[in-house]
């Protein structure tokens, strides 16, 4: 029996439509109707920023964090849906501004260690062991601002830091190579896993791939996939498109490249991902020119490529691709894909 997959969104993927040259295009979106376009749309999984599921989390004591989260739990109980993982959002906090754990200044890699153990905290009300660790900010614009050996190690500590005060959670980082940053110090999988393999708990740090920050870095998602799935350490993916090096363009999965998305799924498929139990999250945005009344289409289209190139997985001509392996003749195996893709 193929394995059945559990598709999963964040917030911020419904969102108004603002860019850095202009404002919100469209009315925000409450939160019950996130809630209600994810169940409509069939997604399980809720992906959350730290404040996302507690507003305001600095300026409450834990007893309230707790109350809060767990008061989000049951309103997505109620909905049949569950939280996949919580990320601390260090990178719009005034402290965080110079990044969080690299911050130049000690009271700001302070204060991101402790913002961090609050998100465990949210996370563990949520009912989720999950902590996706997107590290926006840790790197530089000048490079000469920051000293990288120091900040490698330092990524290292806040990533032991957080294992050591939580025994039950489990890390997935979320490189990306630039942006917000222009240079940022844990730009891949491979600078990921081994920051995890160096860390104090290996076994609970594993990574988050997202397709456009593959791109983004020159890398093949594929590729990246293949590397930490082989580790067993690919606990969820955030797949979308990326025409190019430009800015993080969150397309919908396989606008910009389609064999590229058939490519990233074949390897998911090959690995049994979907047995893990892992999520398939898509993060993409809606297009800013998206009237309000259908901006989750991207989110929609998203998983019906998904689904249809699982199907072009699973219907792949393997045997005829094997012979091709087998006689070297690659020639032919890049038309057989093609003609697969183009169903003629
Ligand atoms: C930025 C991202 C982020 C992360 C999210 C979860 C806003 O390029 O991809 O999306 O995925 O913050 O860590
Ligand atoms: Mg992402």
């Amino acid at each position: 029996m193929p394995a059945a997959y559990r598709f999963s969104i964040g917030p911020w993927n419904i969102h108004p439509g603002a860019d850095p040259f202009g404002p919100p295009v469209r009315p925000p979106v409450p939160f019950d109707q996130v809630l209600d376009a994810a169940v409509a749309l069939g997604f399980e999984g809720i992906q959350f920023h730290d404040d996302d599921a507690v507003p305001d989390l600095e300026s409450l004591a834990p007893a309230a964090i707790a109350r809060e989260a767990e008061a989000m739990r049951r309103r997505l109980a109620d909905q049949g849906l569950v939280a996949e993982f919580v990320a601390p959002r260090l990178w719009e906090h005034a402290h965080g501004i110079d990044g969080g754990y690299t911050s130049n200044d000690p009271s700001a890699r302070r204060w991101a260690i402790e913002r961090s153990k609050r998100c465990v905290d949210v996370a563990l009300a949520l009912g989720c062991d999950l902590i996706v660790m997107w590290p926006a900010r840790e790197g530089t614009a000048v490079r000469e601002s920051k000293n990288p050996v120091q900040a490698s190690r330092q990524v290292l500590e806040a990533i032991d830091a957080i294992l050591l005060a939580a025994p039950n959670v489990r890390i997935a980082i979320e490189p990306k190579p630039n942006e917000p940053v222009d240079h940022a110090f844990v730009p891949t999988i491979g600078h990921a896993l081994s920051l995890g393999a160096r860390s104090v708990a290996p076994d609970r740090v594993g990574v988050l791939i997202e397709t456009a920050h593959a791109i983004l870095a020159g890398l093949d998602p594929s590729d990246e996939m293949g590397f930490a799935l082989a580790a067993g350490k690919l606990w969820s993916v955030h797949l979308n498109d990326q025409n190019g090096l430009k800015f993080d363009q969150d397309k919908v999965f396989g606008a910009a490249n389609l064999r590229g998305a058939f490519d990233q799924v074949r390897v998911l498929e090959m690995a049994g991902y979907g047995d893990t139990g892992a999520f398939i999250g898509f993060d993409v945005k809606a297009q800013r020119t998206q009237r309000a009344d259908s901006a989750t289409a991207h989110l929609a289209t998203s998983k019906r490529v998904f689904l249809a190139l699982v199907e072009k997985v699973r219907s792949f001509p393997q045997t005829i691709a094997d012979q091709c392996i087998a006689d070297r003749d690659y020639e032919s195996l890049e038309r057989l894909v093609l003609e697969h893709l183009l169903a003629v």
